[in-house]
């Protein structure tokens, strides 16, 4: 059993389009607390919590977009995220989401002088910075600023950056140059889609957790609707043909439940204005129940 908090993130700062906003709503709507409920957690839906004051950093420049807005955000989501004792779970909201959640989760993990890991599920491995972005869009660099990369001077000061080689990505398949470098450069752990194509998931995820788990670590997951692929996830802005199958994707998150390593959870990009009935808040809500312990034997039949 598990103490599980949800936190609802009604942020679209990040995003080139409008309707990540909705997404806490969405999983409200599919559910999310009562499935993760009847698995025998304690749930408490802590509701939506609110950017503060952008505390004059200016709302844009002439590249990056809702600069002010973004770091009003990642200081409310951190301070949210600093303030459970249990598991939260960050309902999105665009990826820029994770900037506040992961600072949070490394921080919490730094005072018990545990390092923190991240297993980051994604077509895009969000490394941009103000600097290097070319869509101004701020979900595309919240892994450069909990990693500690230059050039988020208006962004609070990381507690404890996240080791780049303490960070698994998988899934990628939309890389931008500046991106490229900064992977080739810092050691992340890359799994793209060719990767997982060859080999499957279920070997290198192994030898990720065995490493979380040998270093003593607290891991947090970050899931980007992008993930998927778009035929069974059509609900987010940044579809990239070519992701995650749904087996994959649940095989992912049971290896995950059974090494009783996670301690933290991003759902993001999820745009409901895009979705097709529900579906992909549905899937989204079946994945984290899969991470929280759902076997493939408990799973409602159901088509979506
Ligand atoms: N790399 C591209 C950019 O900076 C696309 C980023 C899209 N990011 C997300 N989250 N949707 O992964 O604009
Ligand atoms: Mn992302
Ligand atoms: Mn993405
Ligand atoms: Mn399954």
């Amino acid at each position: 059993m598990t103490n599980i908090a949800l936190i609802g993130v009604p942020t679209y700062a990040g995003a080139a389009q409008r309707g990540c906003q909705m997404g806490p709503e969405a999983y409200r709507t599919a559910a999310l607390a009562e499935t993760l409920s009847a698995l025998g957690h304690v749930v408490e839906d802590r509701g939506d919590i609110r950017p503060g004051d952008a505390g004059g950093i200016p709302h844009s420049n002439k590249v990056v977009k809702n600069l002010g807005e973004t770091v009003a955000w990642t200081r409310a989501i951190r301070d949210a995220g600093l303030s459970e004792a249990g598991f939260p779970v960050f309902l999105g909201g665009d990826h820029c989401l994770a900037a506040g959640s992961i600072s949070a989760m490394a921080e919490r993990a730094a005072r018990e002088a545990r390092p923190l890991f991240v297993l980051w599920l994604d077509a895009h491995p969000d490394l941009h910075t103000p600097a290097t972005t070319t869509s101004g869009n701020l979900h595309g660099a919240p892994m450069a600023y909990v990693t500690g990369a230059e050039g988020f001077d208006d962004y609070p000061p990381l507690a404890a950056r996240v080791e780049p080689e303490n960070v698994m990505m998988m899934g990628l398949r939309s890389v931008d140059p500046a991106e490229n470098a900064r992977i080739a450069a810092n050691g992340f752990e890359v799994r793209d889609m060719r990767s997982i194509d060859e080999h499957g998931v279920a070997a290198p995820l192994r030898a990720f957790l065995e490493r979380v788990k040998a270093a003593n670590g607290r891991l947090h997951v970050s899931l980007d609707v992008d993930f998927l692929e778009p035929g069974i996830a059509p609900a987010v802005g940044t579809t990239v043909p070519g992701g995650a199958t749904f087996r994959e994707a649940h095989l992912i998150m049971e290896m995950v439940h059974d090494s009783g390593l996670a301690s933290s959870l991003d759902l993001v990009e999820l745009n409901p204005f895009l979705d097709e009935r529900g579906r992909t808040a549905k899937l989204m809500v079946d994945l984290a129940a899969s991470l929280m312990g759902r076997k493939v034997l408990d799973r409602m039949t159901r088509s979506y």
